[in-house]
């Protein structure tokens, strides 16, 4: 997706607070990934399947090791923590796709 730098950089600054607990074979996993690729947002990925940490961090702030599942960091200090790629991939859509009509 082609954007100017400034529209770019702002989809950069939005996309710092969000990072994606993931498998790198989960075919679910996947999906949220090309679905960050169409819409040119860089996410930071976080292995919850070989990185301890990560998997630790999943299980205690959204309450178990599923992958994918979106941490949002919003801007009142809470972070949000959104499984199930369809949801995530529409979350995605709604806040990064210009003229996105819902749904
Ligand atoms: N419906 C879910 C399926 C996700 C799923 O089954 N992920 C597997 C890895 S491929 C998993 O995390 N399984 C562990 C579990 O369900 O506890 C989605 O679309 O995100």
């Amino acid at each position: 997706m082609a954007r100017d730098e400034d529209a770019q950089s702002a989809v950069d600054d939005a996309a710092s607070g969000l990072a994606l607990y993931q498998f790198r074979s989960c075919p679910f996993c996947i999906r949220v990934r090309k679905e960050l690729a169409r819409l040119g947002v860089t996410v930071e990925l976080r292995d919850a399947q070989n990185d301890s940490e990560h998997r630790a961090a999943l299980a205690a702030g959204g309450g178990r090791v599923k992958v994918p599942c979106l941490r949002i960091a919003h801007d009142d200090g809470t972070d949000e923590w959104l499984y199930e790629s369809a949801d995530i991939n529409a979350w995605l859509r709604k806040r990064f796709e210009p003229d996105h009509a819902g749904g």
